[in-house]
């Protein structure tokens, strides 16, 4: 994202460390599968296809996304004639896969507005925390807003978390409109000046149009009281269930303007190719990828880190 300080080499050695390890399950998995057949030398015969169908199929790339591979690794190895290892291949079409996923327009220095949503349990307050600590760790001015009013204890656990942080967090009473929670809290972030103002919500995808209101009426106050700043929604899904994530992802699209992805729990689940899925299939970039429980286990999504730590 602009504005963000690059990571120097120590910085950016940790992240990639923590992305390796975040992807360990999903990179074991596809190596124990292909085994030899990423190797230079290795024909990319009837018999290695397969394999590598199955194995891109596991790790939930979807039917679609590995189909398309397949036939750009074809006929790249063709023209490479086996000089190049599949692996190599493979890494750069996976990158090159990413790429083409169009990416949300670069956020302007000026303040904003992140919206975090997603159905219970997938890693919302979690993973506001980890955003929360990023921006505190660029030296940004950050706050966090308690909008999922619907359980007392979401609110004591994002109130938790902002202590343990040394983050504010604008709350009121169980129950309390979320919306009204949302102005609050813009009021309280233009008079402390901060820099991103992180608000959680409640997902509660078994009533639909209860949820599409009461995120239309909190977008519409951000609209109306925070003109200007930059306001994303951000959809948290949850990794360790694949193909469900998909369609949970599917549902909030239906109700809400999505943004972007952060897929969480990426460390749980052999299924970090559903990054590709989500990303062709439903056409949302993934911005992050939450890799543990603990603030700092965050990655920010790179195409070609991706890729890499996935196959190498
Ligand atoms: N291993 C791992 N666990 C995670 C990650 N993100 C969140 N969790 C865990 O997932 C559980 C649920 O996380 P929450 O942040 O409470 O999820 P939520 O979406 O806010 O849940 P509700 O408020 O109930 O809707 C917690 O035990 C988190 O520690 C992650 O990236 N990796
Ligand atoms: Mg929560």
């Amino acid at each position: 994202m602009s504005g963000e300080r690059e990571p120097g080499n120590g910085g950016r050695a940790r992240l990639w460390e923590r992305l390796k390890a975040g992807l360990n399950r999903t990179h074991a998995r596809l190596v124990e599968q292909l085994g030899g057949s990423l190797e230079a030398g290795e024909p990319f015969d009837e018999e290695a296809r397969a394999r590598l169908e199955e194995a891109l199929l596991g790790a939930d790339l979807g039917l679609a996304t590995t189909e398309l591979l397949l036939e750009r690794l074809e006929e790249r190895s063709a023209r490479a004639r086996g000089a190049a290892p599949l692996r190599d291949l493979l890494v750069e079409e996976v990158a090159a896969l990413l790429e083409e996923i169009p990416a949300p327009p670069e956020e302007g220095p000026g303040p904003r507005v992140t919206l975090v949503v997603g159905v219970n349990g997938v890693g919302k307050t979690t993973s506001i925390a980890k955003l929360a600590a990023r921006e505190l760790g660029a030296g940004r001015r950050v706050l966090l807003a308690a909008g999922d009013t619907f359980r007392a204890a979401a609110i004591e656990q994002l109130a938790l978390w902002g202590e343990r942080l040394g983050v504010g967090v604008i709350r009121q009473a169980a129950g309390s409109d979320p919306a009204a929670v949302v102005y609050d809290a813009i009021q309280a972030a233009r008079a402390r000046r901060a820099d991103h103002l992180i608000v959680d919500t409640a997902g509660r995808l078994h009533n639909k149009e209860h949820l599409m209101n009461e995120l239309a009426k909190i977008r519409r106050v951000v609209d109306r009281e925070a003109a200007g700043w930059a306001c994303r929604t951000l959809l948290v899904l949850d990794a360790t269930t694949g193909q469900n994530a998909l369609s949970q992802a599917r549902e909030f699209l239906r109700v809400a303007r999505v943004d972007g992805v952060l897929l969480a729990k990426l460390d749980g689940t052999a299924k970090g190719g559903m990054v590709l899925a989500i990303g062709r299939e439903l056409g949302l970039p993934v911005l992050y990828l939450g890799v543990g429980e603990q603030p700092e286990d965050l990655v920010d999504f790179r195409p070609r880190d991706f890729a890499a730590a996935l196959l190498e």
